[in-house]
């Protein structure tokens, strides 16, 4: 897709302060520092439009991305991230469960897995909650570019056997760093807005 335009609209935590013009959204949902706002950067090409980190828990609201004015990119605060209180874990676990259970416009979610690192018990917990949620979702294995080429294979596997997945379920490897995978994503999010 041609991004023509791309600009940060808002931050929110509670329903009542995300847009109202029912425009579709793509959300991206994973880890704390598995890389949801670098590839949302990536995808649109606009390097520090979502802010980054090397330590987890950067993003911790919301925030909401308006695409060629037509739909959202939505980025989603990380979840398994230690040294958040207790109570403020409950809260953001409560918010993105609602978001992902009741937000109408929602159309896909790319949940991202660390391709270095079998997917752990907090990423089976989005799973469930996305199948609940019955929201369309893609798997996107995450950082291919730190795997060696031969380990790769092996590492989308792990995944697919972890998930208990058929053989033909996608998951889509993807870097940030390199690009890779990068236009076979985009095809799959421009099907679904
Ligand atoms: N090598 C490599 N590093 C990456 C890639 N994507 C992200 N990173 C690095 O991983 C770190 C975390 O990236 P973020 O995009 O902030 O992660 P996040 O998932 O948004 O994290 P939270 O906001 O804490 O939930 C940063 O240091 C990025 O530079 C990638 O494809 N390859
Ligand atoms: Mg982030």
């Amino acid at each position: 897709m041609k991004v023509t335009s791309a600009e940060f609209i808002k931050s929110a935590l509670l329903p009542k302060d995300f847009p109202r013009d029912g425009r579709p959204e793509l959300a991206f949902a994973g880890r704390s520092n598995v890389g949801k706002s670098t590839l949302l950067n990536k995808l649109l090409n606009r390097r520090g439009l979502a802010k980054t980190s090397k330590t987890p828990g950067k993003t911790r609201t919301i925030n909401f991305f308006s695409v060629n004015e037509r739909f959202y990119f939505v980025d989603l605060p990380g979840y398994g991230f230690a040294k958040v209180p207790k109570d403020l874990k409950a809260t953001w676990g409560d918010m993105i469960t609602a978001y992902l259970k009741e937000r109408e416009p929602l159309r896909l979610v790319a949940h991202l897995i660390d391709a270095r690192h079998p997917p752990t018990p907090n990423d089976h917990e989005l799973l469930e909650l996305l199948d609940d949620a019955e929201v369309p979702t893609l798997l996107l294995a995450t950082k291919i570019d730190k795997l060696k080429k031969s380990q790769r294979k092996a590492s989308v596997e792990t995944i697919r056997r972890d998930f208990e997945l058929d053989e033909d379920a996608l998951i889509l490897p993807v870097s940030s760093e390199t690009g890779e995978g990068i236009k076979e994503l985009w095809q799959v999010l421009e099907e679904n807005v």
